[in-house]
């Protein structure tokens, strides 16, 4: 049989330098005295592929005065004038898209068909999108004078680095707010290029500014007095610190946490289809997504041939080299993440789950984990409950609707959910019972800029994207 093979991407379509200051101001500055540095590796090499500076708070303090500055000035803009700097940073993120795409690859470890295909395209997308709305704030059911809150402090994980840059930086800037964006310490590089987007598009400087450090970065951000807005993407436990040192303050705040998303499937499912969405929703990113479909639950009647089709798939999926465009999945993103997915891999098995994986040769070098699924598990079970946030799928069964709706809602989270039937009824019945932010039916993991995304429970609280997007920067 012929196999397309084509070459590997090319590591030197970008330019990475050995060292990368803060930009704050328009410019890029080193860090005061109370700052310092850390390195970002390649996952997949453990290869250091930059030097980082740390903010401290002084830099932080710079950073929030010059997003001060450039407030008053940026809101008072014409949303039309806004429009053409979001417009114009879209075009550049599109036309740099080849050289993002490699650097996100390399920093993160996804595979370079994610980041060129869906990662790149969407937060151009993001772009595109707000910089329609800029001119059309008022009369738009926002009020006669919609007014931004101010200065912004963005925390962004380090799942998709660029794209969680685009979905906080593209509504901000469309309200008129200014911004003070962390991204990852483990992905810092997407957004230290896109500092050097902003130059290009000649944004006025102060309007975007990037800090890059560690968590007590983050918190010293968020913390700041002279912040109008927290945005926050990452674990549930910092989303919880971040509200309670909110609470009390004037700053507005919007979560998007963790998730443990059903993925069910009813017995009339069309079973192809449905294991290409089962496949897609747990190994997606190496399962590194808020939304995954880590819990699948299948109809008993169907379970057998369920399994089978997707053992079989899940043996065709190539583990290795992000940069090789025929690679399913990628590296895990850090030592940390890989050991948190291994002990609860670890647990499934120990608490009596059976453990599957296809056999798979994983390079020596790096931090990976083998697509695995845990069969025989019960809503007991930690698998069941926990978030993984790795390429770990826990499968349950169920015999009624009724049922597939109590446990798939029998979590702390409410992130997403899949229905799988041919049943246009079913789809509507159950999607309304479930307690989720968004219900994809017979897809998984899809995204667009004009649809909502965000959480009940402890998922968050806010949404991201769309129109409603834009609330979550309006006074
Ligand atoms: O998250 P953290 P981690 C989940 C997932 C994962 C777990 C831990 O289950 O296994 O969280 O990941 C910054 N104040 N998600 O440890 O620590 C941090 O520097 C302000 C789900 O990486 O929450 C980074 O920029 N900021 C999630 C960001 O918060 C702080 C995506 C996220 O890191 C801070 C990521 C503090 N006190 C992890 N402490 C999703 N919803 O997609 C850390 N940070």
């Amino acid at each position: 049989m012929f196999e397309y093979a084509p070459a590997p991407e090319s590591r030197s379509v970008v330019d990475i330098a050995p060292s990368y200051g803060l930009f704050i101001d328009g410019e890029f500055v080193s860090p005061a005295s109370s700052g310092g540095v850390f390195k970002t590796v390649n996952p997949a090499t453990e290869e250091v592929l930059a030097e980082v500076s740390t903010a401290g708070p002084e830099d932080v303090d710079r950073a929030v005065a010059a997003a001060r500055r450039a407030a008053g000035p940026w809101s008072a803009l014409p949303g039309a004038e806004r429009a053409k700097y979001l417009f114009r940073i879209a075009r550049i993120v599109q036309e740099r898209s080849r050289e993002l795409a490699v650097l996100e690859s390399l920093d993160n470890g996804k595979p370079i068909r994610e980041s060129r295909d869906v990662d790149l395209p969407l937060a151009a997308a993001h772009f595109f999108y707000y910089a329609g709305w800029a001119d059309k704030l008022r009369h738009a059911g926002f009020g006669d004078n919609p007014r931004p809150l101010g200065v912004a402090a963005q925390v962004i994980p380090w799942n998709f680095p660029m794209l969680m840059l685009a979905w906080k930086i593209a509504p901000a800037l469309a309200t008129g707010n200014t911004v003070v964006l962390k991204p990852a310490e483990t992905t810092p590089l997407s957004a230290l290029f896109f500092a050097d987007v902003c130059r290009q598009a000649e944004l006025p400087p102060g309007v975007v500014n990037i800090v890059t450090g560690a968590g007590e970065t983050g918190r010293t951000l968020v913390e700041h007095a002279g912040v109008d807005k927290v945005a926050f993407t990452g674990s549930t436990e910092v989303g919880r610190q971040i509200a309670r040192s909110v609470a009390g303050t004037r700053k507005r705040l919007t979560l998007e946490l963790g998730g443990k998303a059903a993925n069910i499937v009813f017995d009339d499912a069309p079973i192809d289809q449905a294991v290409e969405g089962i496949v897609n929703g747990i190994f997606f990113n190496q399962g590194h997504v808020c939304c995954a479909g880590s819990r699948l639950l299948i109809q008993e009647s169907v379970y057998d041939e369920v399994i089978e089709a997707l053992k079989r798939r899940m043996a065709t999926l190539r583990v290795g080299d992000p940069l090789d465009k025929n690679t399913d999945i990628g590296a895990i993103n850090s030592a940390e993440q890989l050991a948190r997915i291994r002990t609860l891999s670890d647990i499934g098995a120990e608490e009596g789950a059976e453990r599957w994986s296809p056999p798979c040769e994983l390079p020596a070098q790096g931090f990976w984990f083998a697509p695995t699924i845990f069969t025989g598990v019960t809503q007991a079970h930690r698998i069941a409950r926990e978030e993984i946030f790795g390429p770990v799928l826990s499968v349950l069964t169920f015999r009624t609707p009724a049922e597939a709706i109590e446990k798939a809602n029998n979590t702390p989270y409410g992130l997403s959910a899949g229905i799988w039937t041919e049943k246009g009824s079913q789809i509507l019945a159950v999607a309304d019972k479930l307690r989720a932010g968004v219900v994809w039916a017979n897809t998984f993991n899809k995204f667009d800029p004009t649809s909502p995304f965000g959480g009940y429970k402890e998922s968050g609280y806010g949404r991201e994207g769309g129109r409603h997007g834009l609330e979550a920067y309006l006074a």
